[in-house]
């Protein structure tokens, strides 16, 4: 079946969509940024633009105790699982009183489903890693998963478990080696640290970086894993530290410069792409002057890779920037970003949220005035410098 804009499914070339409704009944709390109602927002662009004719679109289950302590320890996963749920509203005297495992603190409440809430964002991640491995998709899109920072046993950073650790040890078993990459504004700590001591995985994480002021604080440019002789994984952690205000153009050419490098030297076998759209123009956490056009270029130099590929979500505190964001990059797997109108369609539900009625809105209309840029060309030819020193170490 067609739709209104002539999607149809191409031959040959399958893309798979892994999404489980019941992902936004789940609230963090009133004032926490975390709105998994995103992922509704986002699914109803799609559908409004007939995207899902082109792809194989799944429910996604939930991921079982065997597969989430696959990464994570089983008295970790055995507390998620049992603790109860904080009593809400939040609040700083409503504190859960121990901080186990980082839980019940402000940024990684503890609130009713959590457990679902989590297996699903996993079950999702993990179905999406699958299709890649018995090739019956050449990009996999999951965008529940994404949540870069949960540790092997503790959360962190508003992640509980690391969906992304748990996908890549799925395609480590039928792809020799994985890429991951992660345009997130915050630095992929939790899966740089899983994969610190193999040379199977190479990590690239792209983030705002003020030790002092910006989560995690970790990621510095020579931040490379440890350098030990008898560690196969040293080299293969690689950071690029950003300022505030960088341009589409600015990140579009670093983006390529490092990524073309990277699978030039690793050669990798497949793709993880983390696309957290915080690194976006007007984001409530993040400060980067980036637009879909942008962000998305990420995306589409990725695919025209030819690497099998795994999309996750992530980070995305405005919930309409993450919505047109998450459905252009659905678009640019499928190929159909040069064809389906800018104009959002007028039966979209929820057409009202997305000011301006344009899938692309421009920075003008989004900022009013553009942040300042604190990234000198310099700082980023720097980047691309270090980041070529460390790849002489890299060969495959
Ligand atoms: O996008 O949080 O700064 C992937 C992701 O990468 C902190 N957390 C930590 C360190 C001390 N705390 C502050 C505690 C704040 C708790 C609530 C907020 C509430 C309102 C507005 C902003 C925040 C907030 N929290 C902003 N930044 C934080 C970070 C965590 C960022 C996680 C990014 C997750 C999904
Ligand atoms: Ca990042
Ligand atoms: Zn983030």
């Amino acid at each position: 079946m067609a739709h209104e804009y002539g999607i149809t499914k191409p031959k040959g070339y399958n893309v798979t969509f892994h999404y489980n409704p019941n992902m936004e009944r789940h609230h963090f709390g009133q004032t926490h940024p975390m709105k998994p109602w995103r992922l509704t927002l986002t699914k109803s662009l799609v559908t409004s633009y007939g995207m899902n004719f082109a792809m194989d679109n799944y429910t996604a289950r939930t991921a079982t105790y065997e597969e989430l302590t696959n990464f994570h320890t089983n008295d970790y996963v055995d507390f998620l699982a049992t603790v109860a749920p904080q009593p809400t509203p939040l609040d700083v005297d409503n504190m859960h009183p121990d901080l186990k495992f980082n839980l019940g603190g402000s940024d990684c409440p503890l609130f009713e489903g959590l457990y679902d809430y989590c297996s699903m964002s996993a079950g999702s991640s993990l179905d999406a890693a699958r299709k890649i491995c018995s090739k019956q998709a050449d990009i996999a899109i999951a965008w529940g998963g994404g949540l870069h920072h949960a540790k092997k046993s503790e959360a962190s950073g508003f992640c509980y478990i690391n969906d992304i650790v748990l996908a890549i040890l799925q395609l480590l078993r039928v792809y020799p080696r994985v890429l991951y990459i992660d345009i997130d504004v915050h630095h992929g700590d939790g899966v740089e640290e899983a994969f610190l001591s193999t040379d199977r995985v190479m990590t690239v994480s792209f983030h705002k970086y003020d030790p002092n002021t910006f989560f995690p604080g970790t990621g510095a440019l020579d931040d490379n894993g440890p350098r030990s002789e008898h560690n196969p994984g040293a080299h293969h952690a690689l950071n690029v530290p950003l300022n505030d205000g960088i341009t589409d153009e600015q990140y579009k050419w670093l983006f390529e410069s490092v990524i073309s490098r990277c699978v030039e030297k690793f050669r990798p076998s497949a793709i993880a792409l983390q696309c957290g759209a915080d690194s976006l123009a007007g984001d409530r956490l993040g400060k980067f002057n980036l637009l879909v056009e942008g962000h998305s270029s990420c995306v589409e130099f990725c695919k025209k890779l030819g690497i099998p590929m795994i999309m996750f979500g992530g980070g995305g505190y405005t919930p309409r920037n993450v919505a047109r964001a998450w459905a252009y990059e659905t678009a640019v797997a499928i190929n159909q970003h040069k064809n389906i109108p800018t104009q959002i369609p007028e039966h979209t539900p929820w057409r009202e949220r997305f000011r301006h009625e344009t899938l692309l809105p421009t920075i003008e209309q989004i900022l009013g005035e553009p942040r300042q840029n604190r990234n000198p060309q310099k700082k980023l030819q720097d980047i691309v410098q270090h980041i070529t020193e460390q790849l002489r170490f890299v060969s495959h």
